[in-house]
């Protein structure tokens, strides 16, 4: 006599049990440091040195910090634009039209933009944070 048996295997699905994230990183937050205004678009300072006249002189400007900020200008003579940042910054005038003098400022306050040659302030900025 011979029996058979049938064993049916149940299968079992315990792999279902969800384990806890227990590793959840952190999302990181880079929104939030420093600097975010460092694409933003820059301020034109326009100067124009003709005949000995100077323009603007004392115009005011708003800027950030890390703003760049971009004289202009157009001189018949040679001169020196001086930039009472922190650090500042000095730049040779020549004679020309459309000159460019790119710079930043670092640290907030009020910079004057002087032509040392003609003794001129040209601009003040106010530089916020
Ligand atoms: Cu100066």
């Amino acid at each position: 006599m011979s029996s058979v048996s049938r064993v049916c295997a149940a299968v079992l699905f315990a792999g279902l049990l969800t384990v806890g994230c227990a590793s959840g990183d952190p999302e990181p937050s880079g929104a939030d440091s420093a600097g975010a205004s460092q694409s933003a678009e820059a301020v034109l300072v326009p100067v124009r040195i003709a005949g000995g006249v100077v323009t603007p002189t004392d115009a005011r400007f708003e800027a950030r910090v890390g703003q760049p900020i971009e004289v202009i200008v157009d001189s018949d003579v040679d001169d020196e634009l001086h930039v009472h940042a922190e650090p500042d910054h000095s730049f040779a005038i020549t004679p020309g039209t459309g000159e460019r003098f790119r710079f930043t400022v670092d640290v907030p306050g009020r910079v004057e933009i002087e032509l040392h040659r003609a003794d001129r302030t040209v601009a003040t900025l106010l530089v916020r944070e």
